[in-house]
């Protein structure tokens, strides 16, 4: 046994077969340590005679999961990783990479240059690095369609998604699937390898497979409007384009010269940014990564509504036994159809087998009393937005639940602190805020009131990546960090048809700018009577020109409630497409006219900069007021919850881009244009900007 980099990576003697082992938690990810260490095993194993044949493995959870990110933002150090998979395709001994959790990234492309590889069942194989704004820079786009077909691979490369083992093994990529000691069976696999003549396969040597050449002006229509804005998955078309007419070598070179291009770009710095900022966000402030989550085995939710029900079928696809409670059985009946119709159209799109919809739908009971509900572990309301509704399901559960049941609610503006306090442990209170539909929105709001305790706030966290969310920890604020932020926007966009701009022309800067629909599109969808509904809950707290902005009212009033009525903002037909309606021109005509508002020409920048501006302004005053923690988690809030451009970074991202000197200055005209309670800059900017500094220092 002997040391080649004492840090993370060591060699083990196993007969005629050299195993290099890497250990660099917690992902083993290719560090400058662990390539200098892999390098120096690859040549102390082609000096070696005695040995035969090398495995590559890794200790702890993965394999490994790609380039060190961490890196990035540093000059490359040699051994490159170009430099480390040139050594390992050029040795004339074959080397088996033995593959268990994780292969992503250059941890695959580290695969695919060696002569075998051999994988655990529960494997996963991945080229996620689009997802960070780049692609494959060291081999990825040059030998896996090589080994897998172009069109496997350019889906592969141009999405992110990973594959499972079994997969992988019938389209290639894979030698053989292990399900016992992966180390023992890559040891055993490389025996044979070398009593059947120690043949070293190079991929780089395998033909490029006949393909489709439409194939790529598909995949580019497809990926422009999946991945509206994005320049990676475009230029992923562009080197699979590159790599099947151009010599291995020199398609190689263009690949690690645009991977090194879009490293320096603004888009992957974002998606850099916000794959670190969501990995922040997951640690609460003010809570000791050491504190133990609750036990949560079974759950129930109250209210058998489309939230609730959303929530359920969240519940349900994590594996946890879920009770809906209803007042009445015509309610939880209708809920549980709704569930299984859900579920019906993931069988049909291929997402689910019926099997697995029938182990689901098992796990769901419902029940209209408060009984039996004994070996409950967490409970989540979600009844209507009315805060002595709550009041009175949450006193039903105080009396029903033992004094360790997390009591969650799913409001999205009521006072957290009220509902605590009608319950006998307010530390077991906090919110979970879902967004519509819930069993699709990554985001999860998480918000902690004065006196939740440490560990509820680490369940609730746990549990929300547990369902496959994204959850962010926010504290006490009237429609808490999401729903403040978009109330501001919402604010502007209204009062910017005062001003003279039309639905379609604020929608097409915003949709412009990248979010996937403007305001007043959304407005349709979501109806003007829940707009309406929503206004008055809020008309006490207004302004009076937020009151007098009656547009809402008015479209509710005329019976143009949306797309459910086939008018509002726009008209719709059969197709369900947006179209501008002089009806409404001439509805805001009489709107400005009553108001004392006289029509002007509104640009588009004006348009962009009030709509967030307003919202990174409001963004600043959550941050001082502590009721978010990070500016990263109100980015990760905006791109997993409310169709922020990720490859924009998030607000706070953008605003430093932009610079707050430059957002301050526009304040200041705005403030003077609309009016300084909508637009003085918050102290934080005012600092900052002075300092020429930014939210992310
Ligand atoms: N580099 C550095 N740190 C990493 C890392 C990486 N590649 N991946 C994860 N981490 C850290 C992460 O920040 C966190 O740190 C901890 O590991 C656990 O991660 C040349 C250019 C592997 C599926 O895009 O998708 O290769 O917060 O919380 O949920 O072609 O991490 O604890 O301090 O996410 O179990 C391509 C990114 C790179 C994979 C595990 N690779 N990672 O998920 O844990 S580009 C990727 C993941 C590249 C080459 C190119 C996931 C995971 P901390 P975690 P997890």
């Amino acid at each position: 046994m002997s040391q080649v980099s004492e840090q993370t990576v060591h060699v083990e003697r196993h007969g005629a077969v050299l195993v290099a082992v890497i250990d660099n938690p917690p992902v083993n990810a290719l560090s400058h340590s662990v390539r200098a260490g892999l390098l120096d095993a690859v040549e102390r194993f082609e000096r070696d005679d005695a040995s035969k044949a090398m495995v590559i493995l890794c200790a702890g959870r993965t394999f490994i999961a790609g380039a060190d990110i961490r890196e990035f933002n540093k000059p490359p150090q040699e051994p490159r990783l170009g430099t480390l998979i040139d050594r390992l395709d050029a040795c004339a001994k074959p080397i088996v990479a033995a593959i268990h959790g994780t292969a992503l990234g250059g941890g695959l492309e580290v695969g695919l240059a060696c002569s075998y590889r051999v994988a655990l069942d529960s494997a996963r194989f991945g080229l996620p690095e689009v997802k960070l704004g780049l692609l494959p820079g060291s081999g990825g786009t040059v030998r896996l369609p090589r080994l897998i077909g172009v069109e496997h691979a350019l889906t592969m490369i141009s999405e992110g998604g990973q594959i499972g083992s079994q997969e992988a093994r019938e389209k290639g990529l894979v030698d053989t699937v292990i399900s016992g000691d992966l180390k023992a069976e890559a040891i055993a696999f490389a025996r044979k390898v070398i009593a059947e003549g120690a043949r070293v396969r190079r991929t780089s040597d395998l033909p490029v497979p006949p393909f489709d050449a439409g194939l790529l002006a598909t995949k580019r229509t497809e990926l422009a409007k999946r991945y509206k804005g994005r320049q990676a998955p475009q230029i992923a078309v562009d080197l699979i384009e590159k790599m099947a007419s151009t010599p291995f070598r020199e398609a190689a070179q263009e690949e690690y010269r645009v991977c090194r291009e879009l490293i320096g770009s603004n888009q992957s710095k974002a998606l850099r940014h916000l794959f670190a900022a969501e990995r922040e966000a997951a640690k609460i402030d003010g809570v000791p990564a050491d504190v133990k989550p609750r036990d949560v085995n079974k759950v129930a939710v109250v209210g058998p509504g489309v939230m609730g029900r959303g929530i359920a079928i969240c519940l349900l696809n994590a594996g946890l036994p879920t009770t809906l409670i209803g007042r009445t059985e015509e309610s939880l009946a209708k809920a549980i159809a709704a569930i299984r119709k859900t579920y019906e159209g993931n069988v049909k799109r291929g997402t689910l087998t019926p099997d697995e919809v029938e182990s689901r739908m098992s796990r769901l009971s419902t029940t209209t009393g408060y009984d039996d509900l004994r070996d409950i572990d967490l409970v989540i309301e979600a009844v209507t937005e009315d805060l002595e509704v709550k009041k009175a399901v949450f006193a039903k559960l105080d009396a029903a639940l033992n004094e360790r049941v997390i009591i969650a609610t799913n409001t999205s503006f009521l006072d957290i602190e009220a509902l605590a306090d009608s319950v006998s442990n307010p530390e077991n209170v906090a919110g979970m805020h879902f967004f519509n539909p819930a069993n699709i929105m990554k985001l999860l709001e998480n918000v902690r009131s004065s006196r939740t305790a440490p560990d509820v706030l680490a369940t609730i966290t746990s549990l929300g990546k547990r369902i496959g969310k994204v959850p962010v920890m926010v504290g006490r604020s009237e429609g808490f960090v999401a729903n403040r932020m978009l109330s501001k926007r919402s604010r502007e966009a209204q009062f910017l048809l005062e001003d003279g701009a039309t639905p379609q022309q604020v929608d097409k800067v915003l949709s412009g700018f990248g979010f996937p629909i403007g305001p007043f599109a959304l407005a349709d969808l979501a109806g003007m009577d829940v707009m309406a509904a929503a206004r008055a809950a809020r008309f006490a707290r207004m302004t009076p020109r937020e009151q007098q902005c009656d547009i809402v009212d008015k479209l509710a009033a005329a019976g143009r409630l949306g797309q459910k009525s086939g008018a509002g903002y726009y008209l719709y037909g059969d197709d369900r497409k947006p179209q501008p309606d002089p009806a409404v021109n001439e509805l805001l005509a009489q709107h400005r006219q009553a108001r004392g508002f006289s029509h002007r020409d509104v640009t588009d920048q004006e348009i962009l900069e009030r709509c967030l501006y307003a919202m990174i302004n409001e963004a600043a005053k959550i941050l001082e007021e502590g009721a978010a923690a990070r500016p990263g988690d109100i980015d990760v809030i905006w791109t997993n919850g409310f169709g922020w451009p990720p490859h924009l970074g998030g607000p706070m991202f953008h605003a430093d881009q932009i610079g707050l000197p430059r957002i301050k200055e526009a304040l200041d005209r705005y403030s003077a244009l609309v009016g300084e309670e909508y637009f003085k800059p918050a102290g934080l900017i005012e600092r900052l900007a002075a300092e020429d500094r930014g939210f992310y220092g």
